[in-house]
């Protein structure tokens, strides 16, 4: 075969940026999978190019212009970048492919950018794409798995490009690491409730672990798993075969259904610093959070006694809610959720906008049947910038003043200076200070501010979130104009706006299957 010149792009940045919390943060964002996708093709004997781009890199420059394939993982933030910089790599004459999590939810559009658009991806597939790599205009071919792969790289096999991902972050330094695909759980809301529950090998986490502290004195691990822990002894005793006591940090998401006493002295003795369970609604996800049948009220209460149980454990906690779900109704959710920031002070609140990422779940196709789903473009579907799911129970104007209020009461003075006070560690105590006073606090309240105003005083704004008009307010080109910055020029013609009911057509039969696997439908 011939040896192709490969070029693979992980965007953690929407554009170019020059932000504090970024030149810190961004590189600690990487995503696993590019730099497994980089290793497949090496060890398919081709030359790799690896660019994690996390805003501060002229990527002009860095984009190597003579690749035969170029690779681009995305999040759908970064779609409409990936769009550009997809457009600029085939004048050059690459062949594109897409992946991440925006190819699994938009594929459809997705499509009309890419050569090639990646759901599940297997080294199998790679090696086949590769061999018989073409263009594919101007609809690419979308191709997956039916399901995810069993195995993957670890860190060693990866490490080369982890190294220099990591040499962008200037004082905390997180390695990512897998140990398991899909959920138990079936939230509907989530992209992992239809996969199954899948660990990788624990022994490679044991030998990526010894691995590490050849490479650091005290390794930083950021878990990708959708949910930590679920085999939680094999993890603990595969952590525990390392030898390394509290020598190696951990961060990790999970349910606060696993975080008992037992589970956390464990957890402790482990080294385990950061852990962001979600607790989503007072009124939904019994299951995650342990809290049974109980709802309203009752659930703060026990939410909160235990996130002050775990705050002895493990310094530093967030707790993610969901703001907006259907079960929301009235002040009382809110209200909880301010109960809640008094009753468990050390606990840094993770608010989400409800959002629906394409076909990522279940529970999206209904919003698009009674067609709640707005085409906010992919650029602001972040959880924050955009809610694309009108609410049930709110009028906008409520929504937001309800978000506006709830960030305010959350960032306030008082808010901030309990949570400094109810935590004793230096470094957790701070974090939670500067997240307060950045673009994750004030920045939102501004911003949310904003938006309320608008909708108040801008008539195409408030038409586009009735879904009255499709015509994108000026507000929002002007700001993926400003994010793009050099990338503007590149967007394709017709690339910022999106089928926001992409998944219900293509339920419909729409659809013409072009790749291998299972129907796109099936993924989702
Ligand atoms: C771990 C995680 C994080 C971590 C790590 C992020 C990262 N860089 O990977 C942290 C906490 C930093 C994070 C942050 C965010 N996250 Co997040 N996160 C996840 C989570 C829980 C797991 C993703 C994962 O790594 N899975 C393991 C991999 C191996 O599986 P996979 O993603 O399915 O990948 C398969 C295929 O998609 C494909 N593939 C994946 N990448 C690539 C790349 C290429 C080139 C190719 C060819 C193929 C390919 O191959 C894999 C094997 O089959 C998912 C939810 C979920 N359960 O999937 C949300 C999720 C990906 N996050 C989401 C969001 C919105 C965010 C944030 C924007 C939130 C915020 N406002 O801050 C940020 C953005 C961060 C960034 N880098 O830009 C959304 C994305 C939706 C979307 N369409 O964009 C998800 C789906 C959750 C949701 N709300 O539904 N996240
Ligand atoms: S527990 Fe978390 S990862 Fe699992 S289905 Fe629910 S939201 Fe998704």
């Amino acid at each position: 075969m011939r040896k192709l010149r490969i070029g693979v792009l992980d965007l953690v940045s929407k554009g170019p940026t020059k932000a504090l919390w970024a030149r810190f943060m961004n590189a600690n964002l990487a995503s696993i999978m590019p730099q497994i996708i980089s290793v497949w093709c090496e060890q398919e004997g081709h030359d790799v190019r690896f660019v994690c781009y996390t805003g501060f890199e002229d990527l002009m420059q860095e984009l190597p212009s003579d690749v035969d394939v170029l690779f681009v993982s995305a999040f759908s933030q970064t779609a409409q970048l990936s769009y550009a910089l997809s457009n600029l790599a085939r004048k050059n004459g690459a062949i594109t492919v897409l992946g991440g999590p925006h190819a699994r939810c938009y594929p459809q559009d997705a499509q009309k950018y890419f050569d090639y658009v990646l759901g599940f991806t297997t080294k199998q597939m790679i090696s086949d794409l590769l061999t018989n790599v073409a263009q594919h205009r101007p609809m690419g071919v979308h191709l997956h798995s039916d399901k995810q792969p069993e195995s993957l790289p670890g860190v060693q096999e990866r490490w080369k490009y982890q190294e220099i991902t990591l040499q962008k972050a200037p004082t905390i330094k997180i390695v990512p690491m897998l140990g398991s695909l899909g959920c138990p759980y079936t939230c509907s809301f989530c992209i992992d409730s239809t996969v199954d529950y899948q660990p990788l090998g624990f022994d490679q986490i044991t030998s990526d672990l010894k691995f590490l502290l050849t490479k650091y004195k005290r390794p930083r691990i950021g878990w990708h798993d959708p949910n930590f822990g679920i085999r939680f002894d094999d993890y603990m005793d595969a952590i525990e075969a390392v030898g390394a006591g509290d020598r190696i940090d951990h961060i990790a998401e999970t349910s606060l259904s696993l975080l008992g006493e037992p589970h956390l002295k464990r957890l402790q003795a482990n080294g385990f610093r950061a852990i962001l369970p979600g607790v989503e609604s007072w009124y939904d996800m019994g299951n995650k959070s342990k809290s049974g049948k109980n709802k309203g009220q009752d659930k703060v209460k026990q939410v909160s006694e235990q996130v002050n149980m775990i705050l002895r454990y493990i310094p530093y906690i967030q707790a993610n809610f969901v703001l907006g779900l259907d079960t929301d109704e009235g002040d009382e959710p809110w209200e909880l959720t301010k109960k809640f920031v008094d009753a468990a002070p050390g606990a840094f609140p993770g608010y989400s906008l409800l959002s629906a990422f394409g076909q990522a779940a279940p529970l999206n196709l209904e919003y698009q049947k009674v067609g709640r789903v707005l085409p906010f473009p992919h650029h602001f579907l972040n959880n924050h910038h955009a809610m694309n799911v009108k609410p049930k129970n709110y009028s906008w104007p409520e929504m937001y003043d309800r978000v506006l209020d709830l960030a305010k009461y959350t960032f306030s003075w008082r808010a901030i200076a309990r949570r400094f006070m109810a935590l004793k560690q230096p470094i957790p105590r701070w974090m939670n200070v500067l997240r307060a006073v950045s673009s994750e606090g004030f920045g939102r309240i501004k911003y949310y501010g904003k938006v309320r105003e608008m909708l108040d005083t801008d008539i195409p704004v408030r038409r586009f979130f009735e879904g009255e008009s499709e015509v994108l307010p000026q507000f929002y080109v002007n700001r993926i104009k400003k994010d793009l910055g050099p990338f503007w020029d590149w967007l394709p013609e017709g690339s910022i706006m999106h089928d926001q009911n992409a998944y219900l057509h293509s339920q419909a039969g729409s659809l013409v299957q072009m790749g291998m696997g299972a129907p796109a439908a099936a993924q989702a």
